[in-house]
């Protein structure tokens, strides 16, 4: 077995230094990973693609100190990235071949917004937000989230699959096999999370979902509590991964509580991953899910059910990708 407690271990190692202004920071790419590690402002972003995204939000937040733009403007990045077949309309469509689309966005005052299961939106985390500030609603599905969109001005994309997406669709259409398998190496869904200097806290979270998926099938990433959880009060969680295997255990919301109840961010996360195993055992194998964490005074942690999760961190003087420990 691979020596999965030196990697932890490795992944654990924490110094920094509190400077009087409450801001913290560290020295050196290896010195700060893991629980003990305290950052004010930060910013947490799911796999390797939350460099770039990070980049945007920390130059937004930098600017504006509005936290919400960030992590909108900061997931935008993603949502355009032509490289990246899990997010936005580029990526893979359902078995029917359309491109459908989930997201959310909330604050630590418990203001959210999410749509689920929306088309030709070029930026659905930009609809999630109007929903949160505009409506007296939560959550706009399908047609009625598009038909917002349009009220909105948000322009509508024509549906044509993008170069990567229609040879993987063509490709699976020879067998049109319907596995509802996440690909465990190579997930793309963005979930970011960030912590105001003030200690406010705010998310985001976007994705096309599950490659060749039923069509209306939603994910975890629109579900408040599931793929994204905000509490001013506590600290925030993002999740990414099989979503049926999240929502079952509300595992957004599940870490914020266990933060509450004193655990670490990278203790809650960690436990959440346990319960994700214990409740999706059959299939557990076949599964990945990772778990990213902050809590208020600047601690964080990442954890996921299988090798291969990475995430992206920036903070005051620094940013890095790391790799987050595992459980199988
Ligand atoms: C979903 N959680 O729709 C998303 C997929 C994902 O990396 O995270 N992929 O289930």
């Amino acid at each position: 077995m691979r020596d999965r407690r030196t990697f932890l271990k490795k992944t654990l190692a924490t110094t920094s230094i509190l400077l009087p202004t409450g801001l913290t920071r560290a020295f050196g790419q290896s010195q700060h990973h893991g629980k003990g590690g305290k950052f004010k402002p930060l910013i947490l972003s799911t796999w390797d693609h939350g460099m770039p995204a990070n980049d945007k939000a920390w130059e937004v937040l930098m600017e504006t100190g509005d936290l919400v733009s960030a992590v909108e403007e900061g997931v935008k990045i993603t949502e355009l990235d032509m490289d990246n077949l899990s997010v936005g309309l580029q990526g893979l469509p359902d078995r029917e071949g359309i491109p459908t689309l989930d997201a959310s966005i909330m604050k630590g005052d418990g203001s959210c917004g999410s749509v689920a299961f929306v088309r030709q939106v070029r930026h659905p985390i930009s609809l999630a937000r109007k929903v949160m500030e505009a409506t007296p609603h939560v959550l706009l599905a399908g047609e009625g989230a598009r038909q917002f969109a349009i009220a909105q001005g948000f322009p509508m994309e024509e549906e044509v699959l993008s170069p990567k997406a229609e040879e993987a669709y063509q490709k699976w259409k020879v067998e049109s096999k319907y596995k509802p398998i996440i690909n465990i190496e190579n997930h793309d869904t963005i979930g970011m999370i960030a912590l105001g200097v003030d200690g406010k806290l705010a998310g985001s979270c976007t994705t096309s979902g599950l490659a060749f998926k039923m069509h209306g099938r939603v994910g975890d990433s629109p579900i408040i509590g599931a793929g994204l959880y905000v509490d001013d009060e506590v600290g925030a969680a993002t999740a990414t991964g099989l979503g049926e295997s999240i929502i079952r255990i509300c595992g957004s919301f599940l870490i914020v509580e266990l933060m509450r109840q004193g655990r670490s961010p990278q203790e809650a996360c960690e436990e959440a991953v346990k319960r994700l195993i214990a409740k999706n055992e059959k299939d557990i194998k076949d599964i990945q899910a990772g778990f990213l964490a902050i809590n208020k005074d600047g601690e964080y942690g990442a954890y996921a059910v299988q090798q291969g999760f990475t995430y992206a961190m920036h903070y005051e003087g620094g940013k890095d990708l790391l790799n987050a420990g595992y459980k199988l």
